[in-house]
């Protein structure tokens, strides 16, 4: 039994008063699906267990480049971060598991961070690596790269520093490690492209090889832009599955759903790399210009639900022998960490809900009809349809809120937190 760190009671006091609309809501949508042909139970069914992981660096307050505006209650570490996803899953019953960051998440007490995790009900996901700071002690500089540096020992050292985090993703039950490169150049000549990627894929191909067993992947995310704004390393879904197929079995691509221009059909990179049988992951977020790290489904719900769209379809057509991992990534600054997260694994499942509901042999014969039009509306049709009941009773039923952020709010859990945690600084801005 997890402990709980908001008053069960509580929850089921906030629960009653809405039992009875949830109730109306839910008969009225199984009765509508129904019609459609669809069981809203065996829906309620898939939805319920679809799991999407917490990034530990997200129950922070992120923050702009410019600047960080500290929220009350912060989590100073790794345990502190531990007690804010354990509200997120208690509440939200969607996130099991939490991605951790490294060196961020180190501490002295590392052996005691799984035991933690057991105590909370939580289990681990892909552990993070970091090469895009320098960090105290450092002998060899990130400034100009890590694993695509000129030189090799300080490609040596961010490999070295990739191994350390599968071995302390080994400790923590992960079975993935997450490299996001920064490398990159910011004048034309600076970097040879060439050479850089082939410094970078020699690099992935090392730490593949360092995996622990068969169970273990390593997901390569790639980004458009920055820190480097002239070319960056792995730019594009391109890049990285040229690395990920140069890298080994275990290597595939992670999709962050805002590392990409704007207007790029990611969806579409998605049915590429299910193709490639490469897609091993994604960061969900949403953005408005590039790696905004906003709630996901915040800006463009639709985008999100085109997305699951191709997974569920993938799952038909049995396209991949392991579903992607399926994780949040994102930076706060003007909300509460603990609410946007559960905010954004409601959204992951309410599109993948409405990806269950969208009529296949329908779309099907519309597509080989060429009939764009009610081919676009048997999409929007499930889009259109409205499954916050299912995914409340899904919550109700596994033992969390109808509504996680009232009960939050009701819970007083960030004031509670603020009294005991230690105020934490501003600064001159950063990621996290
Ligand atoms: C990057 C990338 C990585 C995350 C860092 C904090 O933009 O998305 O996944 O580790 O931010
Ligand atoms: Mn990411
Ligand atoms: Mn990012």
């Amino acid at each position: 039994m997890a402990e709980h760190l908001i008053d069960p009671g509580i929850v089921e006091a906030h629960n009653r008063q809405g039992a009875d609309a949830l109730a109306q809501d839910y008969e009225a949508l199984a009765r509508t699906l129904s019609r459609r042909g669809i069981d809203c139970e065996a829906i309620l069914a898939r939805v319920s267990a679809l799991e999407i992981a917490v990034p530990s660096w997200g129950v922070g307050t992120g923050g702009t480049r410019f600047a960080r505006f500290p929220g009350p209650g912060e989590p100073a570490d790794i345990f502190d971060k531990l007690e804010d996803c354990a509200v997120i899953q208690q509440l939200g019953r969607a996130t099991p598991r939490v991605s951790l960051h490294f060196p961020w998440d180190d501490t002295a007490a590392m052996a005691s961070v799984k035991a933690r995790g057991e105590e909370l009900g939580l289990g681990f996901d892909a552990v993070n690596s970091n090469t895009f700071q320098d960090q105290p002690g450092q002998k060899f500089s990130y400034k100009f790269g890590s694993l695509s540096h000129t030189d090799a020992d300080v490609r040596a050292q961010a490999i070295a520093h990739n191994i350390d985090c599968i071995s302390k993703g080994q400790a923590l039950g992960a079975r993935a490690l997450t490299i996001w490169l920064a490398d990159g150049s910011n004048f034309a000549g600076q970097s040879h492209l060439a050479q850089a990627f082939e410094r970078y894929v020699e690099s992935v191909r090392a730490i593949e090889a360092s995996l622990p067993d068969e169970s273990w992947r390593l997901l390569l995310e790639y980004k458009n832009f920055e820190p480097a704004f002239y070319a960056t390393v792995v730019q594009d879904w391109g890049s990285c599955l040229l690395a990920a197929q140069a890298a080994g079995a275990r290597a595939h691509c992670l999709v962050d759903l805002g590392h990409h221009a704007p207007s790029t059909n990611i969806e579409l990179i998605v049915a590429r790399l299910i193709a490639a049988g490469k897609l091993g992951g994604f960061h969900l977020n949403d953005s408005r210009f590039g790696d905004d790290d906003l709630d996901a489904g915040s800006v463009d719900p639709f985008r999100l639900f085109l997305v699951f769209n191709e997974l569920v379809d993938a799952e038909v057509r049995e396209a991949w022998e392991e579903a992607p991992a399926l994780m949040l990534d994102q930076s706060h600054n003007v909300t509460d960490p603990i609410e946007s997260l559960m905010l954004s694994a409601d959204a992951a499942r309410r599109a993948h809900a409405q990806a269950l509901l969208v009529d296949r042999a329908q779309l099907a014969g519309c597509q080989a009809q060429n009939d764009a039009a009610m081919a676009a509306e048997t999409l929007r049709r499930a889009f259109r349809t409205d499954v916050t009941p299912l995914l409340a009773e899904a919550r109700r039923r596994a033992g969390g809120a109808i509504d996680p952020v009232g009960a939050y709010r009701l819970s007083n859990y960030r004031k509670t937190v603020a009294a005991r945690r230690p105020k934490s600084a501003g600064s001159g801005g950063g990621i996290v």
